[in-house]
């Protein structure tokens, strides 16, 4: 019998192993105003609105005024209808239409609707991450979004499968705007911030972390940002945030180099991408040795040099191909110079998705382009005598897709 060739491993490999998702804003069906599924919530992605209203003249207060059936039968028409569906968020429909067998040219966007579950039960969401090769899903939790608050106060259950991440934007980047709030729910902080606001944070985070028993908090920032900065946010973030995620040993999540809001017109479409300096994210895991960072930054000219900083410190994770940054080249690239500098130590990718479906293409894209990267790098080790076989690709590619991440929310 012929030895299986280092591709068929690879690709065995690769479409065998199971994913632990580590950033989505996925919500379970307990969760029902937020959770989202189904064909019209898969047509009305913010990444198919920014690409539809490319498309030709349209306003966008009449698409924003329109119910979400007549959203996403314009998005369907702009861009399936005329043109061929070739970006990466639109051939993604494609590939969930096909999951779900829906040839959708013949059938249209009714036969998407009828395929897939607009309010999922318990029983489809295992279905849709079964096909995506999913076990976990880590969410996108906000105690500043009323409508999640709520959830979380009710102790509404959580489908097993998902696993929460405390989401703390509001705190970092709109300090000013959470001062309300924080006091409407007991807690007593002031613009001055001062050490008795800041223990009342401390106090506030506590209980989320408590309520939510997240396995990593999360911020995601401006390419502006700076660290240290002596604005409020800044100093939440050196004395409460950091001290608070070493005690609780629990990773700093930093997104770095989202410019929201340059089109406000486009609402959750309007945002963009800017780089950022390495130096506050050097500065943030040389100063604060006992927390861990997993980081993941939004423009590609930072590709590299996050890489290079990962090199100089243990506690930084980098992760994931984000956003504009996840398409077929894009990832491709990243993914080799990762490998190429530290080797199987990263966590390959997440999927950001935000509606249930999309878990399905878009894992099914990172798995091919990583079994394309690590098949040509293993060919390159067995050229040097080194005897690659299956077993050792599935411990490289389980690390790449769940391990690295569990190991270093665990470390
Ligand atoms: O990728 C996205 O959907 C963005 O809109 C953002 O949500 C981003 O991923 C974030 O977490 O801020
Ligand atoms: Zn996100």
């Amino acid at each position: 019998m012929n030895r299986p060739s280092i591709s068929d491993m690879v690709g065995t490999a690769v479409k065998s192993v199971v994913v632990t998702d580590m950033h989505t804003h996925l919500f379970p069906p307990s969760f029902a105003r937020l959770q989202m599924s189904g064909a019209d919530r898969v047509l009305t992605y913010h990444y198919l609105i920014a690409e539809a209203f490319r498309t030709g003249p349209a306003s966008e207060t009449r698409f924003w005024q329109t119910p979400l059936a007549g959203q996403a039968e314009w998005i369907y028409g702009r861009l399936f209808e005329t043109l061929s569906p070739l970006s990466e968020a639109a051939s993604g429909v494609l590939e969930i239409a096909q999951a779900f067998a829906v040839n959708i040219q013949a059938e249209g966007l009714d036969g998407l609707r009828r395929a897939l579950m607009q309010e999922a039960d318990d029983l489809y969401v295992d279905r849709v991450l079964d096909l995506a090769g999913v076990d976990r899903v880590v969410m996108t939790n906000d105690p500043f979004d009323a409508i999640e608050r709520g959830y979380w106060q009710d102790r509404v259950p959580l489908h097993p499968r998902f696993v929460s991440a405390l989401r703390l934007d509001p705190l970092i980047n709109q300090f000013d705007q959470v001062i309300s709030p924080l006091r409407s729910m007991g807690y007593q902080v002031g613009p001055e911030l001062t050490d008795g606001a800041q223990t009342e944070v401390r106090r506030f985070l506590e209980d989320w972390i408590e309520r939510m028993r997240p396995v990593y908090c999360a911020i995601s920032l401006a390419d502006t940002f700076a660290f240290p900065d002596a604005g409020p946010g800044g100093r939440v973030l050196e004395s409460v945030v950091l001290p608070l995620c070493a005690q609780h040993k629990l990773p700093l999540a930093l997104m770095i180099g989202a410019r929201r809001q340059v089109n406000p017109r486009l609402q959750a479409a309007g945002d963009s991408t800017g780089k950022a300096s390495m130096q506050p994210l050097e500065r943030l895991c040389r100063d604060f040795p006992e927390n861990k960072f997993l980081v993941s930054l939004l423009s590609r000219e930072n590709q590299h040099e996050l890489i290079v900083t990962a090199r100089k410190f243990g506690n930084l994770m980098p992760f994931g191909c984000w956003w504009f940054l996840n398409t077929d080249s894009l990832v491709e690239e990243i993914t080799r110079m990762r490998l190429e500098l530290i080797g199987p130590t990263f966590v390959a990718q997440h999927s950001d998705a935000r509606v249930l479906e999309h878990l399905i293409y878009k894992w099914a894209r990172s798995r091919n382009v990583v079994a394309r990267v690590l098949t040509d790098k293993y060919e390159k080790l067995a050229k040097f005598g080194w005897t690659v076989d299956a077993k050792a690709i599935e411990t490289d590619v389980k690390a790449l897709f769940s391990q690295n991440f569990w190991d270093f929310v665990a470390r």
